[in-house]
């Protein structure tokens, strides 16, 4: 090979080499990755994962390399009792190492369940295929429902009380902390602190049916006036319709809408699908999987089903002026 030949191909490698880091490093990082961890709970999990990953390297490799040196050397060059003293050392070495391990695992995993007394808490319905959180406050009337999107202060211990009416989903926040399962007839717990304010990707971690994959939620970490500010604000019933056509909007999401969807401040209360009250002010729709804009809102109204087979959301019959007043009616609720 010539000398150019042979400089173009390692560039070439070099490249391949760097597009690999470069892809790997993008996915240990973002808003659902547990190698990018933003709270305390994470922190430990991240820690645990890392002494784990290098211990287990380490071994490998020693071990590897006694194997090569078994190999490559002659038999019989050690005499029996050097034999027996590198089993003896190896065997302790080992039994010492795991025993390390075993007491910082228990360590970080006490660490993860001691939850602080001061904690907000916040209910979650894991439920086919979406997230149903509320905020149960003193008096009721400071009660909160919100879908697939759930917000909180950062610095402070949020418990997660998990309930599910169907099968088992598992609550996950990557970013946060690792998984717990929902599961029928149980009550389960779990706690985690945001460190940094900012929007963190939740996904059910548990196969749970057809559109387990299309579970996830939005957890929105703010700051704790900014928090404050969002409370008071989603405590509001929606917005009146502010002109003709929202209004005949709202006869139309009455007519069709209200047998399971909630919206404060009107007669639908029903609480077999989302929250709609600020529909407007979400990101996304269809737990996470598509952005709230106009378009998205309308395919999702006349037909869930193109977009997410085997959700209870069905298909909606609507004259095209009718659908055009809904989407403007849908679009006021901020
Ligand atoms: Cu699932």
């Amino acid at each position: 090979m010539k000398a150019s030949d042979c400089w173009r191909e390692r560039s070439r490698t070099a490249k391949v080499a760097g597009v690999v880091a470069a892809a790997a490093w993008l996915g240990c990082t973002g808003s659902q990755s547990a190698l990018d961890p933003q709270g305390v709970q994470a922190d430990r999990i991240y820690s645990l994962w890392n002494v784990m990953f290098v211990s287990s390297i380490a071994i490998f490799v020693i071990v590897m390399a006694f194997v090569i040196v078994a190999v490559v050397r002659r038999s019989g060059e050690l005499d029996g009792r050097r034999s027996w003293r590198w089993v003896v050392g190896g065997t302790v070495a080992t039994v010492v190492l795991l025993i390390g391990l075993i007491v910082y695992d228990a360590g970080v995993t006490r660490a993860i369940e001691r939850e602080p007394a001061d904690a907000m808490e916040i209910r979650v319905l894991a439920r086919q295929f979406w997230w149903d959180f509320r905020y149960t406050g003193e008096p009721a009337s400071r009660s909160l429902r919100t879908s697939n999107e759930v917000y909180i202060p950062v610095g402070r211990a949020v418990r997660f009380v998990l309930e599910s009416p169907d099968v088992i989903h598992s609550f996950w926040v990557p970013n946060l902390h690792g998984k717990t399962d929902a599961i029928p007839g149980r009550v389960t717990t779990t706690w985690l602190r945001a460190d940094r304010p900012g929007i963190y990707r939740g996904q059910c971690g548990e196969f749970c049916g057809l559109q387990h994959s299309k579970m996830a939620f939005e957890l929105i970490a703010l700051p704790p006036d900014e928090f404050e500010r969002w409370f008071e604000r989603e405590l509001l019933p929606a917005a009146e319709p502010p002109d003709e056509l929202a209004a005949r909007g709202q006869e139309v999401f009455l007519q069709h809408c209200a047998f399971c969807h909630t919206v404060r401040g009107t007669s639908a209360m029903a609480v077999a699908g989302p929250d709609l009250t600020h529909l407007a002010r979400r990101r996304m729709l269809g737990a996470a999987w598509i952005p709230n804009q106009r378009g998205h809102l309308g395919g999702w109204i006349l037909d869930a089903q193109r977009i997410k087979p085997g959700s209870h959301m069905p298909p909606i019959e609507v004259a095209p002026d009718d659908v055009h007043a809904l989407l403007h009616y849908l679009e006021n609720l901020r």
